[in-house]
């Protein structure tokens, strides 16, 4: 465990990044670049869950904690990738408090939600350090709700203030499309989503979150007192690497030709 949510919790600003490749080999080199946090995407992304697995071990040994998107608040998908050590869960689309609840239900034993017990598995040593696990669980496991659909807006208190919701965190692309607006983040609707956001976190004490692209974007959305924020993706940084490279060598040889 990397402290994720003790560290949000004193007040700290983490910065992730998305994996989305579902490579263990991306996720390493990832993971040893000095990020804080990473997101392992199973919404999204080439991965199965299969591949969780082998990623969070390619992460066990680098500074980056590891938590998981899963494609629904089924509980079978929550309680499988804490299972194999995911440090949190990232839900997407949620509603309402209803729908929240069922994701603090599938992250948490009782009393705090219903998560299924299995001692043999690999977040617990294999059943060597299952009291310890279970014992700190509830101070350990981050659970990060996504804020992306409309209805959610009339929501945010009651979702940021129940037990087990620790991040808010904004989907722009969804967020904006269900808006009617998409990709426009200086959009003043937008702008105000993202403060409603903020502040039923911050009233709450809870964090706030936000994936972006674009690294200028960072003193925007920190100014905001956005905390868990997220940048770019393995996918993104191969792409752009690949590119960037691929144009220079392309530029090179139109000149020495
Ligand atoms: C979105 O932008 O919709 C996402 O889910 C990523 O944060
Ligand atoms: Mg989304």
């Amino acid at each position: 465990m990397k402290n994720l949510k003790k560290r949000l919790k004193q007040g700290e600003t983490l910065n992730g990044c998305w994996l989305n490749l579902g490579s263990s080999l991306t996720a390493e080199i990832v993971g040893q670049a000095g990020f804080d946090w990473v997101l392992i995407d199973l919404e999204h992304g080439a991965g199965s869950e299969k591949d969780v697995l082998y990623q969070l071990q390619a992460l066990e040994h680098t500074g980056a904690g590891a938590i998981v998107r899963v494609e629904s608040a089924e509980s079978q998908r929550i309680h499988r990738v804490l299972d194999m050590g995911a440090e949190g869960i990232m839900c997407p689309k949620i509603r309402n408090p209803e729908d929240a609840q069922k994701v603090v239900d599938g992250l948490h034993y009782p009393p705090h939600g219903h998560r299924g017990v299995a001692k043999m598995v690999r977040a617990t040593g294999f059943a060597q350090h299952f009291d310890r696990y279970y014992a700190d669980s509830y101070d350990t496991t981050l659970g990060v709700l996504q804020i992306e659909t409309v209805e959610v807006l009339n929501h945010l208190d009651e979702v940021a203030a129940l037990e087990g919701v620790d991040v808010l965190f904004i989907g722009p692309a969804d967020l904006s499309m269900e808006l009617g607006i998409f990709g426009q983040f200086n959009h003043p609707r937008f702008k105000e989503a993202l403060q409603e956001t903020v502040d039923a976190a911050r009233k709450a004490g809870k964090a706030t979150g936000i994936l972006f692209f674009n690294p200028d974007d960072y003193q925007r959305y920190h100014d905001l007192g956005i905390r868990f924020l997220a940048c770019g993706s393995d996918g993104t940084f191969v792409a752009d690497g690949a590119r960037t490279l691929a144009a220079k060598l392309n530029a090179f040889r139109s000149v020495y030709k």
